[in-house]
Parts: C-alpha cells; structure tokens; sequence
C-alpha cells in the first residue's frame, strides 16, 4: 500500500484517476489543488474520507511541498492550466503554473528523494499532416505550438534534465486527447454537449478538419497506474488508444446521439495557430507495461459521456456561462 500524492486533483483527469486508484488498489491519496476557475471539489464527492485527504494549495508553494513530500511515496503531478484558448488569451498563468509549479514540484521531491511521475501532452510535438503515415513516439523532436503546449514541453524538459543531472526517480507520460465524465464545460466535447442541451448549437473551429486521438479518461488513469507500478524510471511513455477522429465528425456523432440533425451546428472563427493532427504510437506502453486501453468504442463512450453529463447538470451548470462568455470575446 502506498501513498500518492495527487496535484490538480480536482480537475479533470486527477479526478478521475483518483477515483480509479481507491476503487481499484488499497493505495491512499493525498489531494493538492489551487482550486482556480477549473479545479471543483465535488468531483471528488462519495469518495472514502479514511482513504483521501484534500488540500487547497499551490504546486509552486516550495514550503508547503516540503511538509507534504515527507507523508507520500510518489507525486503524480496533473495540476496544469491546461486550456490551450486560455493560453493565447492569457499566457501568464500557463509559465507560472505549468513551469514555475513543476520546478518548485521536483526541487521538493528531489530533496526529499520521492518517486515523481509527471503528466504531460502529446501537443508537445507539433502537429501532423493529415495524411502523414508516422505518428508521434518516444524518439519525436519537441516542436509546441502554443503558450499551453511550450509550458508543458519546458515541464518536461524539466523533469528530464532534474532525472539526469540530480538523479531524481522520475517519469513522464504524454497523453492524448481525453474524453469523459468530470471535463470541464470550456473543452470541446462537454462543450458542444452541453450547448445541445441548452438548446443551442455545437460550435465548430475552422473546416472541422482538424484531428484528435481520443482516449477516454479511464484509460489514461490505468495507463499511468501501469506506469507507476511498473515504469522505469527516467523513461517517456506515450500513451493513446488509436481513436483518430476529426473535430467535424465528433460533433456529428454528437449530434447523432443526442438526436439531432446533422447539420446542426455552426462554423466559427479557427484557433490561431491550431495544431492540425495529433496521433499516438503507443507501442511502447503496451509492448514493455503490457498496458491495453479497454474503451476502443468512441461512439458507445461518447453515448455515456452524453448521458453524464444530462444526469449531472448541476455539477457544470456553475461554469457554463463564465465558459461561454469567454468564448464570445472571440467570436468562438
Ligand atoms: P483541468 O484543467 O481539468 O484540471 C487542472 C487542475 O489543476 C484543476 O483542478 C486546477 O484547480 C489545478 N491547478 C491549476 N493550477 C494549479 C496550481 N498552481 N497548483 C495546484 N493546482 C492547480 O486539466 P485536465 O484536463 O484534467 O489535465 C490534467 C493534466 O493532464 C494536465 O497536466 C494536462 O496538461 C494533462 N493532459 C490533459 C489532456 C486532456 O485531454 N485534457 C491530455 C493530455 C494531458
Ligand atoms: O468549441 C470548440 N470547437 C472546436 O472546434 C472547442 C472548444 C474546440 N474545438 C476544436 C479545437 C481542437 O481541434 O476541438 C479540438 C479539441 O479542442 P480542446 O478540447 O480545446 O482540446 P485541445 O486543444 O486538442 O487540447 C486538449 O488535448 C490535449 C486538452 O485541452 C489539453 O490539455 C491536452 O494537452
């Protein structure tokens, strides 16, 4: 049994991964969470009190990482700002968060000699062209686009140089899109579900030609508890689940499922700079951790994402229109 420290656990995929360890494992988790505009402490509801603790607090507050690092075996860091049309809006709160917090996490856990596995992105490698037969892995160049992706790529290189120059027991996974219950309504899928049920419209960037590999949420969370458990230290995991879709397509099936026409949503102003493709060559994960995703049926797990977030309203109601309001700044 050990003890995990959990930062940004209150988002999206924390929360969903801590919901996996206790239901799964006899491990314990200790939550760290800033709580900003994304992180919400009832996704964290119904779980057993005697097995999680939750604290508000900053990933960059060195003092409070020094009293916490002593309690835990390992840090697995999902605290990000993590919205890549937020970063363009606003790119400060990404380099203070995702690189100034993930280097005040290291000097604490490299201090304190703590087991750490840091979360990242695929979107650190660029972007593919659509008909481009490699995908990304392990060995790609680091070429970020964005604000958001920049910070997690230093993150990253970050976490690497602290395993090489301080021998720090680390390890890292670059993910790809996620789906499922507990996203926040500013993200693409919850935000096109959630405006079909207000009655309104999906909205969609650009063509629409623009692809995801998606996983669901659940996946990434065994992924990284393989990794955890049997990873080794200082390697890079790439971690998908071959779930290639472009954006048009998602919000027809979306449509689809919620019993709407097709053709029902409207083309709006295209990200600046936005990534064409992204696509995950997981071979590395599944042939060395003998690590298989178990959701292969995008359709059927957009069916339970659909139906949870119709029987779940009051959990996203509160931000939604913070979300769109934001969105209508840019004519998105
Ligand atoms: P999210 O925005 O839903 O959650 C982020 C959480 O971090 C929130 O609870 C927030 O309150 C917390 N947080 C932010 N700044 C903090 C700080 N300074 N100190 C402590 N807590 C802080 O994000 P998500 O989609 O769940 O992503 C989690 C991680 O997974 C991120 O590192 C992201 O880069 C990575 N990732 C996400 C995806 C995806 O599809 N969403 C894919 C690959 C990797
Ligand atoms: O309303 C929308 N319409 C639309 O067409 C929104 C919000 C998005 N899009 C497009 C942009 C992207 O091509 O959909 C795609 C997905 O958009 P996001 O949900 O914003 O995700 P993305 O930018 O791909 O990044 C996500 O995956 C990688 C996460 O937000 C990141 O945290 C993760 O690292």
């Amino acid at each position: 049994m050990s003890t995990f420290l959990v930062t940004g656990g209150a988002g999206f995929i924390g929360s969903n991964f801590i919901r996996y360890v206790l239901e799964s494992t006899d491990h314990r988790v200790i939550v760290l969470d800033k709580l900003t505009y994304a992180g919400n402490r009832s996704s964290l509801e119904g779980l057993p009190a005697n097995r999680m603790t939750f604290m508000q607090g900053d990933i960059a507050d060195l003092g409070l990482l020094d009293e916490l690092m002593p309690q835990v075996d390992a840090v697995v860091n999902y605290a990000a700002e993590s919205h890549n049309d937020n970063s363009l809006n606003d790119p400060r709160p990404f380099v203070d968060t995702n690189i100034l917090g993930t280097y005040a996490l290291i000097e604490s856990a490299r201090r304190h000699d703590i087991r750490f596995h840091h979360i990242s992105t695929d979107e650190v490698y660029g972007d593919l062209e659509l008909d481009d037969p490699d995908r990304f892995t392990e060995t790609t160049p680091y070429n970020p686009s964005s604000p958001y992706s920049s910070t997690k790529a230093g993150s990253d290189l970050l976490v690497r140089a602290w395993v090489r120059s301080f021998g720090l027991r680390a390890t890292i996974s670059n993910c790809s899109n996620n789906y499922g219950p507990y996203q926040h309504v500013e993200k693409f899928i919850p935000r096109q579900i959630t405006n079909v049920i207000d009655g309104g419209r999906p909205r969609l960037y650009g063509e629409g030609r623009n692809v995801r590999d998606w996983i669901h949420a659940n996946d990434h969370s065994s992924a990284v508890l393989s990794i955890l458990e049997r990873g080794a230290v200082g390697e890079t995991y790439l971690i998908g689940a071959d779930g290639e879709q472009n954006n048009k397509a998602v919000i027809e099936t979306i449509l689809e499922v919620m019993g709407e026409p097709a053709g029902a949503y409207d083309h709006v102003v295209d990200r600046p700079g936005h990534d064409l493709r992204y696509a995950i060559d997981s071979a590395k994960l599944r042939t060395e951790l003998g690590w298989l995703p178990q959701y292969s049926d995008f359709r059927a797990g957009l069916e339970d994402t659909v139906q949870w977030y119709r029987d779940h309203e009051p959990w996203w109601r509160p931000q939604k229109a913070a979300a769109e309001a934001k969105y209508q700044l840019t004519g998105q």
